[in-house]
């Protein structure tokens, strides 16, 4: 069942009204809202658990079960933190920037509510740095609703005490990973932390943590307001909802939409993208979610439902639904070469098959995509790229390796031939 406007959370995603507070209270943001506290943490916990909310930042862990792992009962010495995730910066990935710049008040909404369920004290809004007018927004809209009293002291005449705080960060991709992010928000350099501890047991300043994605958060307050069966009447069992999704590359028009999940991607395009450039035989194949998953060749992907399970049985997977879309024009080894350097320079250095594979792989994309390397080079590749995967602190290093090995699983006679044409055809007629 593909999504009805009136289905539609995020009313202002396109930005056509405006995003300050008086607006966002017209399209039904902040109405109420000491009623949904009212409902209880634990009841709120309860109710997103039932709902079948999974994280929007790109694992889909489940939302209120996260929110379960914090302490009921929280210390003043050692307060509850939840920190929102806005450091997007995943190659694709564009919703979460949408979202603060027409719909601020959404996730400032979404952060008291989901903050008081967890029993947090305060909430740190963790912005990409180059987000710079999201920033402004965002800043401008935490002041609106601090001098409305929706947070602050006895936030939305609660009785509980709220504040929301917006961090800029510097421009460092890993600085998205949770446990980066909280090194960041101390003040340190932003690199992964061995998990265990999660943050929920040690997180920020060492105490019990929640890091949640943007749109996560703030689809919170709406699920609470229709109800969570109406949330989980979209999509298939255990992918639940409506999602934003996030489609670029060769459609005639690329948008961010929210649609219900498991749409099929060749409806999700017909309906919002207005197609393939070039008509659908001119598609070669599709990232589904950002530009950590792997490729999907385009006579699988065509009918497959856009969600966690359909992607992940494809060999791929939903990430935050950042769908790029490649034509038959795509040189698909450049491409993912291209994202190899981007993994490569945004690697944090902190362990060795990150740091040193990710350098690696890249140079050995680069010659491959030029055909100056050997056709056992490909297979070698492999073998490295599942050296890299699982092998590392965060999962930058798994990110770094799934790109290459959707490409050497799918393409494979396409970088044979290119060796091959490097050496005047001799490989080809060798291998044949
Ligand atoms: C307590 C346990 N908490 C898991 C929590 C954990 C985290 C969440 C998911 O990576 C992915 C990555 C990117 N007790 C727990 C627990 N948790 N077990 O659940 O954890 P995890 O490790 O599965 O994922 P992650 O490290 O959060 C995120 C992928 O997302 N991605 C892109 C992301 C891009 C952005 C962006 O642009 N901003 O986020 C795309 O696929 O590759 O696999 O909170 O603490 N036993
Ligand atoms: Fe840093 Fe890469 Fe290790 Fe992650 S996997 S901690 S980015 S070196």
């Amino acid at each position: 069942m593909s999504l009805q406007d009136k289905d539609r959370i995020f009313t202002n995603v396109h930005g056509f009204q405006p995003w300050n507070l008086k607006a966002a209270q017209h399209r039904g943001d902040w109405d109420k809202t000491k009623k949904l506290l009212e409902i209880g943490a634990d009841e709120i916990i309860e109710r997103i658990k039932a709902s079948g909310l999974r994280g929007r930042g790109g694992a889909g862990f489940p939302t209120g079960m996260k929110w379960s792992f914090m302490p009921k009962t929280p210390s003043p010495e050692r307060p509850n933190f939840l920190v929102i995730n806005a450091d997007e910066s995943e190659p694709g990935s564009c919703k979460d920037r949408e979202i603060i710049r027409h719909d601020p008040h959404k996730l400032i909404e979404g952060a008291l509510v989901a903050g008081f369920a967890m029993r947090a004290r305060a909430a740190y809004i963790y912005i990409r740095g180059e987000f710079i007018y999201e920033a402004k927004v965002l800043e401008a809209a935490v002041a609106e609703a601090y001098a409305a009293g929706l947070i602050g002291k006895n936030a939305c005449k609660s009785g509980y005490d709220f504040d929301v705080f917006v961090h800029r960060g510097a421009g460092a991709y890993i600085c998205g990973e949770e446990t980066a992010m909280i090194e960041s928000l101390e003040g340190k350099k932003g690199q992964p932390r061995l998990k265990p501890p999660f943050p929920a047991g040690a997180g920020l300043y060492g105490c019990p943590t929640t890091v949640n994605n943007v749109e996560s958060i703030s689809v919170t307050p709406t699920i609470l307001r229709r109800g969570p069966e109406w949330f989980s009447s979209f999509g298939n069992p255990n992918n639940a909802g409506t999602k934003l999704f996030q489609i670029s590359g060769h459609v005639n028009t690329p948008c961010v939409v929210e649609e219900a999940m498991s749409i099929p991607f060749r409806e999700l395009i017909e309906k919002h993208a207005g197609g393939i450039r070039g008509g659908w035989d001119n598609l070669l194949a599709v990232i589904p979610g950002g530009s950590s998953v792997p490729l999907v060749p385009a006579a699988q992907i065509m009918d497959a439902p856009m969600d966690f399970d359909g992607l992940k049985a494809l060999g791929s997977g939903l990430g935050t639904a950042a769908v790029i879309v490649m034509d038959k024009s795509t040189d698909i080894v450049r491409a993912i070469s291209r994202l190899s350097y981007f993994y490569k320079h945004e690697s944090c250095g902190q362990c060795t098959p990150c740091r040193e594979g990710t350098g690696w792989m890249w140079r050995v994309m680069e010659r491959l995509r030029e055909g100056h390397a050997d056709v056992s080079e490909i297979d070698t590749l492999f073998e490295v790229t599942k050296q890299v995967e699982g092998h590392t602190i965060c999962a930058l290093g798994d990110a770094a390796a799934w790109p290459i090995q959707g490409l050497i699983r799918h393409f494979r006679p396409e970088i044979e031939r290119r060796i091959a044409n490097a050496n005047g055809g001799e490989m080809l007629e060798a291998a044949e």
